[in-house]
């Protein structure tokens, strides 16, 4: 069976439950980083010299970082479905998951990091108002994206909201001052649907 290194409430972790999810994939996940510690033992790093989670081993393979783990299981598991069969609208899906960890989660992260890791009392309220306008910014260019489209690859539900998706419930779940974006609020709502994305993602941040 499918094994899964990684904590439950990481945002990469995620992508790959949700992945197994919808494709129907058995997985057994086995806790690792933060508090679980195993990530610097020399057998992970054998896995992932990165001491990174997430990490799979598919039957022998072994795989890390969390769009590639995603792009692979999406491939081998449902391809047509997750994994566009055209190589256009697979680049249309694909597209949106580098985008997804190159520029809006490095947007997420410090308000993330404000809100979930820092005591109150050492927040910093400018870095926080600052960190979110710049997530706004980022969330506006998809918000226009999706005024043409149910999904961000286009009119199916693809690897490509996997990857956006996972970033976009900590924006949903932060305390912050959210503006309109009504054509993400509707994809949001579209995920929210989903019975795998309630099971794996919408949980409470930790
Ligand atoms: N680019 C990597 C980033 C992986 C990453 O930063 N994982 C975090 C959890 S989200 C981690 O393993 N941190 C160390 C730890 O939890 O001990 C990916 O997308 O998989």
């Amino acid at each position: 069976m499918l094994k899964i290194w990684g904590n439950a409430d990481s945002v990469n972790v995620q992508k790959v439950l949700w992945c197994c999810e919808e494709a129907g994939i058995a997985y057994e996940r086995i806790d690792a980083g933060r508090h679980h510690g195993v990530v610097n033992t020399p057998e992970f790093r054998k896995l992932n010299p990165n001491g990174l989670v997430p990490t799979i081993d598919d039957d022998g393979f072994v795989v890390w970082e969390s769009n590639t783990i995603v792009r692979y299981l999406a491939a081998q598991y449902a391809p047509g479905s997750l994994w566009p069969a055209d190589a256009r609208s697979r680049a249309e899906a694909d597209r949106w998951m580098d985008w997804a960890n190159s520029t809006l989660w490095p947007t997420l992260l410090p308000l993330f990091r404000a809100f979930m890791r820092t005591p109150e009392p050492q927040r910093d309220a400018a870095a926080i108002e600052h960190a979110r306008r710049e997530s706004i910014e980022e969330l506006s260019v998809l918000d226009a994206h999706l005024a043409a489209h149910d999904f961000v690859g286009g009119a199916t539900f693809t690897m490509g909201d996997i990857a956006v998706g996972c970033g976009a419930w900590r924006w949903m779940a932060l305390p912050v001052e959210r503006p309109r974006l009504p054509h993400l609020q509707r994809w949001f709502e579209r995920l929210a649907a989903r019975p795998a994305y309630r099971k794996v993602v919408m949980l409470p941040l930790s």
